[in-house]
């Protein structure tokens, strides 16, 4: 891919499989999460409303492992990290994921588009607060004492994604739009790429072609604990 002007901003979007080789499961692949349970019966309000100790134990259970020390922000992580911090034309990175390996690596200027499994809302008085605990319908709200109110900070399908302003306004203004480990399923993230291609540069780095793949100027596939760091290093040079 041809270098871009150090002043020019980059946006990068990142999808579950920038976590895979943190041991986090994805959503589509063959041992994915969806093979596991139906996303209508865990990841909506119809679902939280109809069984929401179901979806807390859905939830209860990813926001545990994160916990487990085994699962650690890796090589790609750490390489956007520092090119977040040390690109000169500034670089948005606007993650899918609700774990906290992006945070954890030290990401400037992350949005949590579809939320964070770290974070807990109170459905009553509108509170975010960090949340590492299980939630159940007994948790009481720390803010307004209501019990039983608070819901994972995450978007479910059917849900407005967060700070979508800010995203659209990174999108208008970046030079270059790289897309990681996404599968190019889900809207309207899977939708950036059309909303930059003639205007902005755009490169996939994901195992295998996304759905949107031909949409973008250049893919590269494999793993992104190699193919990130070398993209990275493309850019400023070896760490
Ligand atoms: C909304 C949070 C509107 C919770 C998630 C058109 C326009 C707008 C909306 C829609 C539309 N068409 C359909 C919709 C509705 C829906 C949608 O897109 N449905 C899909 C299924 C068709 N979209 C929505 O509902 C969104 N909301 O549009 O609201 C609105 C308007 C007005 C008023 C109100 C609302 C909300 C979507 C957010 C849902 N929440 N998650 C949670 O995590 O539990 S989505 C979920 O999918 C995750 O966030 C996940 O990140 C996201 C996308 O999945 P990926 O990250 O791409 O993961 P996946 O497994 O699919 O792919 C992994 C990839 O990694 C693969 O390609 C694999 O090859 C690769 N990989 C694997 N290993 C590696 C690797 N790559 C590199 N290295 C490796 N080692």
């Amino acid at each position: 891919m041809r270098v871009i002007a150090r002043d020019a901003p980059i946006v990068v979007l990142t999808g579950a499989g920038i976590s895979r080789e943190s041991g986090l499961a994805t959503f589509r692949d063959k041992d994915g999460i969806w093979a596991k349970v139906r996303l209508e019966d865990v990841a909506t309000p119809e679902a939280f409303a109809r069984d929401p100790a179901r979806v807390h134990a859905f939830y209860n259970a990813r926001r545990r492992q994160l916990r487990d020390p085994a699962v650690q922000p890796n090589a790609a992580h750490l390489a956007l990290a520092r090119l977040s911090q040390e690109w000169p034309g500034g670089v948005t990175v606007v993650t899918q994921n609700v774990d906290d390996l992006h945070d954890r690596a030290g990401t400037a200027n992350l949005i949590h588009m579809h939320g964070e499994l770290t974070k807990a809302r109170c459905t009553a008085c509108g509170a975010v607060m960090p949340w590492l605990e299980d939630l159940s319908l007994d948790t009481r709200c720390p803010a307004c004492g209501a019990t039983g109110t608070l819901r994972p900070h995450v978007v479910w399908f059917g849900e407005m994604p967060l700070a979508m302003d800010r995203i659209y306004a990174a999108l208008d203004a970046c030079a270059l739009f790289v897309s990681i480990g996404t599968s190019g399923a889900v809207y309207p993230a899977a939708g950036f790429v059309a909303e930059v291609r003639g205007r902005a540069r755009t490169l996939e780095l994901n195992l295998e072609p996304s759905k949107g793949s031909q949409l973008f100027d250049e893919a590269i596939h494999g793993p992104a604990t190699v193919l990130v760091p070398a993209f990275v290093a493309r850019l400023l040079g070896p760490a």
